[in-house]
């Protein structure tokens, strides 16, 4: 189906959402039509973010908001649905736009398995009546749902469109660019050189599968990495605990802008705590690159005075491969809490594999690492 022939039998003009590849033509076209313009489209940090954004719109137009998200949001938006938006409560309509990965008998990476699993049944726990998108639903098919739903929207209750794989396209031919000259890949082989034998905690999405592929290239083993294929937006906080927990290893966080937005309060724990042993490492592309580079708000942010108020004692941002360079040999000197912005490009390789080995062998073999006495 058509993005634009959904979009118009939707009839919503307000649009939140944390962009999916899944909905990457609905996103696409959402973008060349509103743009970023705050009052038709906002894409938000998280999944609870755009739910409670979406409340908002409702309360001061009184019409249908809509959120679009990837399945592996619908752990955010659990709370502001059954605490805000539900009958028993404020009873505050919303279309819910969901990207269904790892639906069950679909090939899809670890992370996506049992959320894939829970997809519709936590829908119908959270009483919001659903509809299944797939590539042979018909135009017809999908305004009869939309009929149907109108009578519980009426009621303030909440509806949802399920997509799966290829169900939705979209020809446009949006393009999304930056002027950064570090390219992502690149900045993460020169971590990887400066961190020698110390740990790294990766957040999700492509940064740790070229993490995965440049330890491979290395012919290194993957013991000192711990991977954070989902959870988005915790992995900084993973790596908070385990510098607390072993002051004596160093402890490199590799985390992106859309991550790092996504639980910003993270960045006040690391730096309230200030662990000396932690190096945050902020891959900033403006983007949600790993999704199709749908831009986030970094762009109008500087994260060094952000990583500055939240106490961290030392915070800088770097633009070129000299500067990195020297930041990288610097942190490990400086036995302080350190925050380096590295201001990345859009792009990554068109080949880019993804981890090889299981998310239980990663733990287990990254438990014993850590444990080790260096
Ligand atoms: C809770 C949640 N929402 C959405 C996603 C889908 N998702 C995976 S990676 C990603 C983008 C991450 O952006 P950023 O941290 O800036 O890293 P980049 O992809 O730009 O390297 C998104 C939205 C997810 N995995 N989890």
């Amino acid at each position: 189906m058509n993005a634009e022939k959904f979009f118009d039998t939707l009839g919503a003009d307000f649009y939140t959402g944390v962009p999916d590849s899944q909905l990457k033509p609905l996103c696409n076209y959402l973008i060349d039509q509103y743009g970023r313009d705050p009052m038709h489209h906002i894409i938000a940090a998280n999944e609870g973010n755009c739910t409670a954004l979406a409340a908002g719109y409702h309360l001061a137009t009184g019409k249908v908001p809509v959120v679009y998200m990837q399945n592996s949001g619908e752990g955010n938006v659990i709370n502001p649905v059954a605490s805000l938006l539900n009958d028993k409560i404020y009873g505050i309509p919303v279309i819910f736009v969901i990207g269904w990965r790892g639906e069950p008998g679909v090939k899809d990476e670890p992370q996506h398995i049992y959320q894939g699993e829970i997809t519709l049944q936590l829908l119908k726990d959270m009483e919001v009546e659903s509809f299944v998108v797939d590539q042979t639903t018909t135009d017809w098919e999908l305004q009869q749902s939309m009929d149907g739903f109108r009578a519980n929207l009426k009621k303030g209750r909440q509806v949802a469109f399920v997509i799966k794989k290829g169900a939705l396209v979209y020809d446009g031919k949006t393009a999304y660019a930056n002027t950064n000259r570090i390219l992502r890949e690149e900045a993460i082989r020169r971590i990887v050189k400066a961190a020698g034998e110390d740990i790294i905690i990766s957040t999700t999405g492509k940064a740790s599968r070229e993490l995965f592929e440049i330890r491979e290239e290395n012919g290194q083993s993957h013991k000192q990495d711990f991977l954070t294929v989902g959870s988005m937006g915790h992995s900084s906080s993973i790596a908070l605990s385990v510098a607390l927990q072993r002051p004596e290893r160093r402890v490199w966080c590799i985390d992106g802008d859309g991550a790092a937005l996504m639980h910003m309060g993270a960045m006040a724990l690391i730096g309230a705590n200030a662990p000396c042993n932690m190096v945050h490492i902020l891959l900033n592309n403006e983007a949600h690159e790993t999704v199709g580079g749908m831009p986030t708000v970094a762009d109008t942010l500087d994260f060094t005075k952000i990583a500055e108020a939240c106490r961290y004692p030392y915070a800088v941002s770097v633009k070129d491969f000299d500067m990195l360079e020297q930041e990288l040999e610097k942190v490990k000197d400086r036995k302080q809490l350190s925050f380096v912005e590295i201001k990345c490009s859009l792009g990554s390789r068109a080949n880019l594999g993804r981890p090889t080995t299981s998310p239980i062998e990663n733990k287990e073999k990254f438990m014993a690492y850590v444990k080790e006495q260096k």
